[in-house]
């Protein structure tokens, strides 16, 4: 008998793709039946009343398995992690987080014979000697940053447990994601956000990275996008498991500034890198997602031009009626 999804734990639930994961989750599947977990209190009213919250810290094993088991969870999202700036700041942390958590989730879900598992990977797991351009799915995976470091061992771990123990273990290797819900805490391309609430609020930014910096980038509904159909996929159609590339755009940090320029004309960008840059220069500018297109029939919708449009209608409407 073929086993469907019937209810799904979050962790990472309040970060910036957890916040807009769980309100389409529990469109799909009911709001009784989406978890949503995260080591901080909820903010948000969906989080908070809309269904089940419960706090937790990843690398506590044993009440991470007390809400699989009292909630009868067969599916998991595992989005929690440090990223890569702060894992730089506080590397052990980054260690303890993004490897002992996943762990955590896999080893439940070994025992207890979940269904499916969505672990993330992230463009982190490239360093400065995979291909600048178009680096392919399958190449160099040297990182120098602790948050890559622990991705490509994710990306490892996940394989193991898929080829050694039988799990549907499935990941992206999420670029920067752009968003106007939940701000990003901790990234290296956090700045392709911050730059929007600063054009918006004060028409002025000082952006962390070089105005010749280019990365990778997505759109939140593309991520949520990647995300949902990666995890619909026929599993025996799936050649790969959790090291998907996903490409959705790239432009440099002044391409950014210029096209939030024609709808904002007045707003000004500045440049004063920080020891991100030296982050930003050891990722590739642009990757290969021909897998992800085969095996899953992958393809983005959006583009600089039209998430800039979306950002700044989305964002300015939000930060608004804030005011
Ligand atoms: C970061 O900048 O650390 C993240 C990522 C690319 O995974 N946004």
């Amino acid at each position: 008998m073929t086993r469907t999804t019937k209810r799904v734990l979050v962790t990472g639930a309040c970060g910036q793709i957890g916040s807009e994961l769980i309100p389409i989750l529990r469109q799909r599947y009911g709001n009784d039946s989406v978890v949503a977990t995260d080591i901080r209190p909820p903010e948000t009213a969906c989080l908070r009343d809309q269904g089940p919250f419960e706090q937790l810290n990843v690398c506590d094993r044993t009440t991470m398995g007390r809400f699989i088991e009292q909630y009868e969870i067969d599916t998991v999202y595992h989005m929690a992690a440090i990223l890569s700036a702060t894992g730089e700041e506080k590397p052990a942390l980054a260690w303890d987080v993004n490897i002992r958590g996943l762990e955590n989730v896999l080893e439940i879900a070994r025992e207890r014979h979940l269904l499916r598992i969505f672990c993330p990977s992230s463009i982190a797991v490239f360093g400065p000697d995979t291909p600048h351009d178009c680096a392919p799915q399958t190449t160099i995976l040297q990182p120098t940053t602790m948050y890559g470091i622990t991705k490509v061992a994710g990306e490892l771990l996940g394989e193991y447990y898929v080829q050694r123990f039988g799990l549907d273990i499935r990941g992206v290797r999420y670029p920067g994601i752009i968003s106007s819900e939940t701000p990003p805490g901790g990234g290296t391309t956090d700045y392709a956000v911050d730059i929007f609430y600063q054009a918006i609020l004060s028409r002025t930014y000082s952006c962390f990275v070089r105005p010749d910096t280019v990365l990778p980038m997505m759109y939140m509904p593309d991520c949520i996008k990647a995300t949902l159909d990666l995890m619909d996929a026929d599993f025996d159609s799936l050649k790969g498991h959790c090291n998907f590339n996903v490409a959705g755009m790239s432009f440099s940090a002044q391409e950014l500034a210029s096209e939030i320029q024609k709808h904002l004309p007045d707003f000004v960008c500045t440049y004063d890198p920080d020891f991100r840059q030296a982050i930003a220069d050891s990722w590739p500018q642009t990757i290969d997602d021909a897998p992800a297109r085969e095996e899953w029939n992958w393809h983005p919708r959006f583009d600089l031009s039209s998430m800039t449009i979306d950002m700044i209608e989305k964002l300015t409407a939000r930060l608004m009626s804030r005011s």
